[in-house]
């Protein structure tokens, strides 16, 4: 079993302890906006990046070494396990991701393979243990995984999208198929993130991006019911879970009765009620608009106030956006979202 580090601010909200600040880290905290990360990718393509643990643990490191943040997220995609699973994986610069072929017959998917999915991932735990060796007990460590929906919707698309044809085209005409494929990730995602809790990750967060495309009654069967499979079988392991889905607090609302420790809340809902229909359960992670660091000091400020206020001197808040950082946003402005972050949350848990 792993041990939990009782010491970590980020873990200590998220079990509802007393804690001095509200504990802060971003989505995509490593990535483009950093003029650090954007060196090291000039000399490697992303991929690369992500299969090399040397250079996966520089970047995971560089925005914790700059801001402090009170949590690292290991720094790699959700698109390793289809890639993992068989598809092809490329990723154009400018264009994202690509995999081929794109998966739309049954036979395609009888093709994906789990056999040994560990060992097509060992890159992903020999990072972590690598990451976990540098942070040295001082700051926790993230894992992460798409969920089985937002994965699907990648391997069904084959690239990002607008409209999400080819995958709702297969959730109405051929619904068994596309649960099929879900109950083949869903076994998948569990399997990674045991393997990187083993490794060493003292905390997992599935990411839902696209789980908002489906109509609210749908939701339930096609991305919640799998998110909360995945949850129970974590549970095994005393690492807090935290379920993100991005579309709302219709969707927020049925993940209530899953096994997670904390939901994350997207920019889109108002966290006062996430915090009246999910806080007596759940701590919360949330829920910044990612495009208000675009703004000026005092912008960012009043608006940091907005959300810290809604838990007030209260446990049970981990400050986040509500959605990854978008790559240009100025580097100075996150130093000030941190400071106020700080500041803010000192004064309201004193
Ligand atoms: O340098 C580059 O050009 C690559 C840009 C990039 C980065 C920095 C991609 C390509 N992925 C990542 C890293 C990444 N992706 C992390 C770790 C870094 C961190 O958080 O600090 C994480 C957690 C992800 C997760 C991820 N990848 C999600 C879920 C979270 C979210 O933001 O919604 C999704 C949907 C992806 C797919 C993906 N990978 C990369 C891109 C550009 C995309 C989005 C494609 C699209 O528009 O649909």
């Amino acid at each position: 079993m792993v041990k939990v580090e009782e010491n970590f601010l980020y873990i200590q909200s998220i079990k509802k302890q007393p804690v001095k600040r509200t504990p802060v880290w971003i989505m995509r905290q490593a990535g483009r906006y950093l003029p650090e990360y954007m060196k090291v990718r000039k000399k490697h393509d992303f991929i690369t990046v992500c299969k090399t643990p040397e250079l996966a643990t520089e970047v995971t490191l560089q925005p914790i070494r700059r801001f402090g943040f009170d949590a690292a997220i290991l720094f790699s995609d959700i698109l390793v396990i289809p890639e993992a699973l068989g598809q092809n994986l490329e990723f154009l610069e400018n264009h994202g991701p690509k995999l081929s072929p794109q998966i739309l017959e049954d036979k395609q998917i009888q093709t994906l393979d789990l056999q040994d999915i560990e060992a097509r991932l060992s890159y992903v735990g020999d990072a972590i243990k690598m990451i976990t060796s540098e942070l040295n007990g001082k700051t926790p460590l993230i894992g992460f995984s798409g969920s089985p929906f937002t994965l699907a919707t990648y391997m069904i698309e084959g690239k990002p999208t607008r409209n999400f044809k080819y995958i709702k085209k297969m959730l109405y005409h051929e619904p068994g198929r596309l649960s099929t494929l879900l109950e083949i990730l869903t076994e998948a995602v569990s399997r990674y993130l045991a393997m990187q809790i083993e490794a060493g990750v003292q905390a997992v967060q599935l990411f839902d991006t696209w789980g908002g495309i489906l109509p609210v009654h749908l939701y339930e069967p096609f991305s919640a019911h799998y998110m909360k499979k995945i949850a129970a079988e974590l549970k095994k392991y005393d690492v807090p879970v935290t379920l993100f889905s991005k579309g709302g607090i219709e969707l927020a609302k049925q993940l209530a009765d899953s096994e997670a420790s904390m939901i994350g809340i997207d920019w889109m809902t108002d966290l006062r009620e996430a915090k009246n229909l999910l806080g007596h359960k759940f701590a919360l992670q949330g829920n910044l608009d990612p495009t208000t660091l675009y703004g000026s000091h005092d912008i960012i400020r009043k608006e940091v106030k907005r959300v810290l206020n809604v838990f007030g001197g209260e446990s049970g808040h981990v400050f986040n956006l509500g959605h990854g950082i978008l790559p240009d946003i100025p580097v100075d402005n996150v130093y000030q979202l941190v400071d106020v972050v700080r500041e803010i949350s000192t004064d309201l848990h004193s």
